[in-house]
């Protein structure tokens, strides 16, 4: 079974699934591998590892360990071409198509592709859809792009529905690291009734009950990054929060 297939059948076994973004510049490899395990035994269902800067040199390293420690996938989210890893299950196949930077949209993904077919790591298309949350965030910066204007649903519906038609596999609805705010609900809501491709929905995401709103607006993945660098205590109760299926098989 493919990952992306797994991915879905989580979806749907669960009613969403939760990916846990670990960046191996915010820490070392150690510390890295204690989150990746302690996210796994959280209830996370697969580790994205990447950057949007990639200022360390530890990328491969972080992803073997990370492979070697875990058995929920371990999904490549790169921030450009460099971040490739034999070591992963797969990698997000990203186009930031909210962005009109060629780079962004076509470059870096011809000269990751050649590593990925050598590494046999399965690609995961993915329309990357920046929205705006604020201040302006890491990805806006490094990627040079304006972000979708978070009061123009009908502008990040047919980005979703080009992505759809393009044939990728994923929606990416992203706020950014850190970001002030995450995707308004009615962005992903609106979105989730246009295509029928899967959302994945992350950035500035905080608490429990935030990331519950994504899942019930309609993001079947939902990206927590940020807050467990801060408090990692946390991870059960995200888990519990995303995993609605469970909520309801139990009240029957
Ligand atoms: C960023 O969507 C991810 O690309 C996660 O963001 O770190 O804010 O959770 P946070």
């Amino acid at each position: 079974m493919s990952v992306y297939q797994r991915l879905l059948q989580i979806r749907d076994e669960k009613g969403a699934g939760f990916f846990v973004l670990l960046d191996p510049d915010k820490m070392d490899v150690p510390e890295i591998v204690r989150l990746a395990r302690k996210a796994e035994r959280g209830g996370a269902d697969g580790i994205l590892v990447g950057s949007s800067f990639l200022l360390s040199s530890r990328f491969d390293d972080a992803v073997k360990e990370i492979k070697a420690n875990v058995s929920v996938p371990v999904v490549i989210f790169p921030g450009n071409a460099n971040q490739v890893s034999r070591h992963a299950d797969a990698i997000l196949f990203l186009s930031l198509l909210s962005g009109r930077n060629p780079h962004f949209l076509i470059g870096e993904q011809v000269k990751a592709a050649p590593m990925i077919k050598e590494f046999g790591l399965e690609p995961i298309p993915t329309g990357y859809l920046l929205i705006e949350s604020g201040a302006p965030t890491s990805v806006q910066f490094m990627s040079q792009t304006q972000p979708i204007p978070k009061d123009k649903p009908d502008i990040a519906k047919a980005h979703a529905l080009a992505a759809e038609y393009m044939g990728m596999k994923f929606v990416f609805l992203e706020a950014g690291s850190g970001a002030e705010n995450p995707v308004p609900d009615n962005i992903i809501r609106e979105t989730k009734d246009l295509i029928s491709i899967p959302i994945i929905v992350g950035g500035g995401i905080r608490s429990p009950e935030i990331a519950y709103s994504k899942v019930k607006s309609g993001a079947s993945f939902v990206v927590i990054g940020n807050a467990f660098e801060e408090d990692d205590s946390i991870m059960k109760e995200f888990a519990e929060a995303i995993h609605t299926r469970k909520e309801k098989m139990s009240k029957g």
